[in-house]
């Protein structure tokens, strides 16, 4: 277990404001493949950023659709593990706390964090590719076996385009507001703790440099060297659901 937890918890109990920046590595413990894992089975022939764009899904609608419904299964049959549940307890014991995250699971809301800003939005949201009418999922558990087959999409009850997943892909902007909101946490915070993402997909990747160039503290958890290395003040390597209840135990006085 790293150095130096005196002065953070002295910065913790000092702070007006912290901000928690999570990636899939948050929900790694969950059972969630991060973005940096291999794909398999269906899709073992692509990386998910071949996946997760407005062409692959408009070149095959169904091979897109079946790796997020096999996705969405997976979340549905997860547990929020120790990270997100030490993250709600932060929530509560601080005086301020934005949780943003770059996932498009849930387990955050469902561990009790609340206003989480989904910079890259949420599987459990679907839309009309063309119209953008809002599509409700149906109520049946998808499976979290991995399809064998393509899955197709349903079609819009108004215009009868596919409906595709409520997520921000690769080449497509992020919610204004959701990113307004999440700049200005950024930007007002006295600390900042980036968890479980490779800093690698931007603009949500500038988020830390962003907190560190106003005078933030920069705390970064994750088991391996990343991008944000150079400009953490604190890199703390280990497992999110080891590290962070040791945090949240930290910010009681
Ligand atoms: C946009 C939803 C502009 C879909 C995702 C500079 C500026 C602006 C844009 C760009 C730029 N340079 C390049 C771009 C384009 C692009 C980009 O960033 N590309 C990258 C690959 C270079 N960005 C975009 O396209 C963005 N849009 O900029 O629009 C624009 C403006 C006007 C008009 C049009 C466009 C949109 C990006 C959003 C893409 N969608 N997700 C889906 O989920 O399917 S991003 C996707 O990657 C996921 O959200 C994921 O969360 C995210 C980042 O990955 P990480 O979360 O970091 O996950 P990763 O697997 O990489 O890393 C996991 C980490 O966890 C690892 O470090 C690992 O060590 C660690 N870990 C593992 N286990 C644990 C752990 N840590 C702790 N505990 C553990 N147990
Ligand atoms: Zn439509």
């Amino acid at each position: 277990m790293p150095e130096d937890f005196p002065s953070l918890r002295e910065s913790l109990l000092a702070a007006r404001h912290v901000v928690i920046f999570t990636g899939a590595g948050v929900s790694q413990e969950s059972g969630i493949a991060t973005f940096r894992d291999r794909t398999e089975g269906l899709w073992a022939r692509f990386e998910p950023q071949e996946l997760a764009t407005p062409e692959a899904f408009d070149r095959d609608p169904a091979l897109v659709w079946a790796w997020y419904e096999w996705r969405r299964g997976l979340i549905a049959h997860a547990k929020p593990n120790a990270a997100h549940r030490a993250i709600a307890r932060m929530q509560q014991c601080l005086p301020r706390l934005t949780v943003i995250t770059q996932n498009v699971d849930d387990l955050h809301e469902r561990a009790g964090a609340e206003n989480v800003l989904h910079l890259h939005g949420t599987l459990a949201a679907a839309r009309c590719r063309r119209c953008h009418r809002p599509w409700q999922h149906s109520q049946v558990q998808p499976s979290a076996a991995a399809p064998t087959a393509p899955l197709s999409p349903p079609d819009c009850p108004h215009c009868g385009n596919h409906i595709r997943p409520g997520v921000v892909w690769f080449g497509e902007s992020l919610p204004m507001a959701t990113w307004e909101a999440a700049a200005e946490a950024a930007t007002d915070c006295d600390m900042l703790f980036s968890i479980g993402t490779s800093s690698l997909v931007y603009p949500a990747a500038d988020l830390p440099h962003q907190a560190r160039q106003r005078g933030a503290m920069v705390v970064q958890v994750n088991p391996e060297p990343t991008a944000l290395d150079a400009v953490a003040h604190q890199s703390l390597r280990g497992k999110a659901g080891d590290i962070l209840p040791t945090i949240a135990g930290l910010c009681v006085s």
